[in-house]
């Protein structure tokens, strides 16, 4: 048997290689990956300096793993980071047309940070690598990497939603984008749903056909589309969730909370998040429940993100408007309804809280998978376990089931499925985390890791029907 071949992966942000406090699923995934095969991890330094993308690259080695850097100017992270991704792709691609930003500035920065990334790519990567490429920042990237002459296997995850043909064919130069997704062997998504609009945008807007074996043609390209929902590392989070660390904030919050039943939020301050929408239908549990005033605390952890970004502003204050609101409402001397805290946890605190939460409500407007859910469920002990309130909108749906199922917009609807929490009896609380725990341990980090990359190695090769570029 040949020897595997090296793996090379471009992300926005790179690492951490190990420090298991900080590293989400995702990080902890593609480091074991990259471990056992030896590889290179590209990606921005999260520096500025004059030299920008020319900036020398910085390199740290671990074992068999090189994590590989560069920097940006300060106009490149404004047009190509704050701008075209996250005020064009980031709202229009989780289905929020109205706060899509399109402007030709922007666009032009992102498409020349990509060939910028790509062409520094080539200093580290031979033809044997295979190449696995993350997210929305890198549409372009596979393209220019084809067009400086690399002929080896190149794959491309998208970790958000990917939009319906009609949506996404607002976006200025939508055709390139998508056509730019061609020079990748295999795309991943999370959801059939996110798949199903990728093809239908190559069939309707590209001229293309949807071929058996999730393959899709455009002109003489073919290339394979395919679902690859991402998991958590569930061992280690159920390990942290039993940690002293944990145990400690269990008991924080079971003190902060008294009497009351908590039922907590985990996101980061994004608009995707149904943040909003979520404290609405937990005022709404207590006006039409007012048995429920005094008795249940609600905890939204909301670390900042994008501050940078208007929008997110502006959702700053919607949100602590709204907490405000409620609790100058419902407040008694000795009971807050609503508790908010935008810091920064270790993953073992995280856990904590979650394994003391009564209710965790994960209800996004739109969103690609969404970890804390399965953080939420990996985090549970059997004896006690908690109840998952789930958006219909997540990705993570299609595999947790088994979860109380809403639709954010619904504010009676999540009222209804708060108090049907609250009141759930211990055994159904036992039936349907049992179900949901085996496919959080079934498809975890790895297996999703593995099952990408060996699909990138496979792709195309059944038939001898792989175009030459
Ligand atoms: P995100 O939009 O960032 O990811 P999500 O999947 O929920 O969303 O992951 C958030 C992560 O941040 C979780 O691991 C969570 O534990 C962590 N976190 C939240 N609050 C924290 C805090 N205060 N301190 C420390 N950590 C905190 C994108 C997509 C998702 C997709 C992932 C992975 O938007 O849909 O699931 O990528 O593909």
């Amino acid at each position: 048997m040949s020897k595997e071949a090296r793996l090379v992966v471009v992300s926005n942000r790179v690492g951490p290689l190990s420090d298991e406090g900080k590293a989400g699923g995702l990080a902890v995934g593609l480091a074991d990956a990259l471990r056992r095969r030896g590889g290179l991890w590209f990606g921005w330094s999260g520096e500025t300096s004059e030299a920008g993308t020319d900036s020398q690259a910085k390199t740290e080695t671990e074992g068999e793993v090189k994590l590989v850097t560069i920097d940006m100017t300060e106009d490149q992270v404004a047009g190509f980071y704050l701008g075209y991704a996250n005020r064009s792709l980031w709202p229009l691609l989780h289905y929020r047309l109205d706060l899509a930003r399109f402007e030709r500035e922007t666009d032009r920065t992102y498409r020349a940070v990509n060939r910028e990334f790509a062409r520094r790519l080539m200093e580290f990567v031979s033809e044997d690598d295979l190449v696995w490429v993350h997210d929305y920042h890198f549409f372009y990237l596979g393209e220019e990497l084809r067009r400086l002459g690399f002929k080896g296997r190149l794959g491309f995850f998208l970790h958000i939603p990917f939009s319906p043909p009609e949506m996404l064919a607002a976006l200025p130069g939508a055709n390139d984008l998508v056509g730019a997704m061609l020079a990748y062997d295999l795309v991943g998504f999370q959801t059939m749903t996110d798949r199903r609009n990728f093809a239908n945008y190559c069939k309707h807007e590209l001229h293309g056909q949807k071929q058996p074996n999730d393959r899709v043609r455009v002109g003489d390209r073919v290339i394979e589309a395919k679902v690859f929902p991402i998991g958590i590392d569930a061992e280690s989070f159920a390990e942290f969730a039993a940690s002293e660390e944990a145990e400690e904030h269990a008991a924080m919050l079971r003190s902060n909370v008294g009497r009351s039943l908590p039922i907590v939020g985990v996101d980061r301050l994004d608009y995707s998040k149904g943040i909003i929408e979520r404290l609405l239908g937990f005022e709404r549990l207590l006006e039409n429940y007012p048995e429920r005033v005094g008795t249940v605390q609600f905890l939204q952890v909301a670390p900042l993100s994008r501050s940078e970004v208007e929008e997110y502003v502006d959702l700053r204050g919607e949100f602590e408007g709204l907490v405000g609101r409620i609790n100058g409402r419902f407040a008694a001397l000795d009971w807050t309804p609503v508790h908010i805290m935008t810091t920064g946890l270790t993953r073992r605190a995280l856990a904590g809280i979650y394994r003391a939460a009564r209710v965790c409500m994960v209800t996004p407007l739109r969103d690609g998978m969404n970890l804390v859910a399965k953080e939420f469920v990996a985090a549970q002990d059997e004896a006690d376990p908690g109840v998952l309130i789930l958006s219909r909108f997540a990705g993570a749906r299609s595999e947790l089931g088994e979860a109380l199922i809403v639709n954010p917009f619904a504010t009676d609807e999540m009222a209804a499925a708060l108090e049907r929490a609250l009141t759930m009896p211990l055994e159904e609380r036992q039936r349907r985390w049992r179900a949901m725990r085996d496919k959080v341990f079934a498809n975890t980090a790895a297996e999703w890791c593995r099952k990408f990359i060996e699909a990138l190695e496979d792709a195309g090769r059944e038939d001898g029907d792989r175009p030459a570029d």
